[in-house]
């Protein structure tokens, strides 16, 4: 009987909590149209619909329940509370600044790695890889594993539709991961956007692999702190339009960040460019929102319609219509999950690699990129690494492009001679 006694109490317990529950939405107004959309059938999805239970403003003599009460907050005392914002590099043995290269250290392509800012300004570094290993914006593991998969991935680079190493061209590095709290997206933000910042000062290109997508916020708001609010324009591929309202009070997850982007003013919305856009989510008021900021957008249904070969030229003629900063925000799903079934929220009906790889050479090459993110790869749910390894290719893609612009060979058509065809002699 005794033993009995503790289940007891969490029954009693239970049973309060839950007839409080009960009471408490009995006592809530139907929620205010307050910018979050749900769509039909958004319940169903996995996981990137906004939540409209939120409690509107309630004037009437019933108390509204109070959010803050549930809130258990930080610890003031705790003497860790901040530690994890910085990265420790007080064991560092002393040396010159600049890149090193250590042999059998896991990086980003097998590059050199930084460890400081000097050591970027030494190595006159062009490229600076960062992980960024959130995975609270899904709501569950896997994300945060992308930087480790893709460290992991063969290290060779380029390809014979260019003849172009980007590895041979451009300094590139590894930069680290940013401090992350592991158990917050929405503090996780301000160290990340505090490292991109640190890259783009020096005049290099931040490559921050995900990382789930919340962190599109603080690699583009860390770019805006360095070329000035407004003047960076984002080409976003995804099969989700990430730019819901609130979800359950929260304003930052994988599904927000375009949304926190533009309403803190730093991208306009004519300079969003959105490709890949498929599946249940948004409904008519994510479009109708999107018509409102003139973001310029790419469906899957425009490009069955259209074909490829039309709506990449759009795209890249629209890359080119912007300001003169831009960023690839590249969320892995944007691919059919037939190359990509390893991520949090796959939608049948994407883009195929032949499709991908083309296009990021293109604007790589074309336009002055400042910035690549890399996000949504889940490695625990990637069997056979299939993939991890488009994942590489997509970045290895990219910076080709940056390779080529480099060398004075910016433009979408180019292909090596030896690899063409009608070249042949
Ligand atoms: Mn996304």
């Amino acid at each position: 009987m005794k033993d009995d006694l503790p289940f007891t109490h969490a029954l009693v317990g239970f049973l309060i909590a839950a007839f409080a529950g009960l009471l408490a939405v009995a006592c809530e107004t139907p929620p205010a149209d307050s910018g979050a959309d749900t769509p039909p059938g958004a319940e169903a999805d996995a996981g990137e619909a906004t939540d409209t239970t939120a409690p509107a403003a309630d004037t009437t003599e019933q108390q509204a329940p109070d959010p803050e009460a549930a809130i258990i907050r930080l610890d003031p005392n705790d003497p860790n509370l901040e530690v994890w914002r910085d990265r420790d590099i007080s064991n560092d043995p002393p040396r010159e600044p600049g890149p090193i290269r250590i042999g059998s250290v896991l990086s980003f392509f097998g590059l050199p790695i930084a460890r400081t800012i000097e050591d970027l300004v030494a190595g006159e570094v062009e490229v600076a890889f960062m992980g960024a290993p959130v995975d609270m914006g899904v709501g569950f593991r896997g994300a945060g594993e992308g930087p480790t998969a893709l460290r992991a991935m063969r290290r060779s680079t380029g390809s014979m539709e260019t003849m172009i190493s980007w590895r041979r061209e451009l300094t590139a590095v590894d930069y680290g991961n940013a401090p992350i709290d592991n158990l917050s997206t929405e503090r996780s933000m301000e160290p990340i956007r505090r490292m991109v910042r640190e890259i783009a000062e020096t005049g290099a290109i931040p490559v921050i692999i995900g990382g789930d997508h919340s962190i599109e916020f603080a690699n583009v708001a860390g770019l805006a702190d360095v070329y000035g609010k407004e003047n960076v324009g984002v080409i976003h591929f995804d099969a989700h339009y990430d730019a819901g309202g609130t979800r359950s009070g929260h304003l930052i997850s994988h599904a927000q960040p375009v949304r926190r982007l533009v309403d803190e003013g730093h991208i306009l919305g004519r300079n969003f460019i959105q490709v890949g856009l498929r599946g249940s989510w948004p409904g008519p008021e994510g479009f109708e929102w999107m018509r409102e900021n003139e973001f310029r957008y790419h469906t899957m249904a425009e490009i069955d319609r259209d074909g490829w070969a039309t709506v990449m030229q759009r795209v890249l003629d629209e890359a080119n219509d912007g300001p003169e900063y831009l960023h690839i925000s590249f969320d892995i799903d944007v691919m059919d999950p037939a190359y990509t079934s390893g991520t949090g929220t796959p939608v049948p009906g994407g883009l195929t690699p032949r499709e991908v790889f083309p296009i990021l050479r293109g604007l790589c090459s074309e336009n002055n990129l400042v910035g690549f993110d890399l996000v949504e790869l889940n490695p625990l749910v990637d069997p056979g690494y299939t993939t991890t390894l488009n994942a590489k290719q997509v970045v290895d893609e990219c910076l080709t492009g940056v390779a080529m612009r480099k060398l004075g060979l910016g433009s979408r058509d180019y292909l090596s001679p030896l690899t063409r065809r009608d070249a042949r002699r």
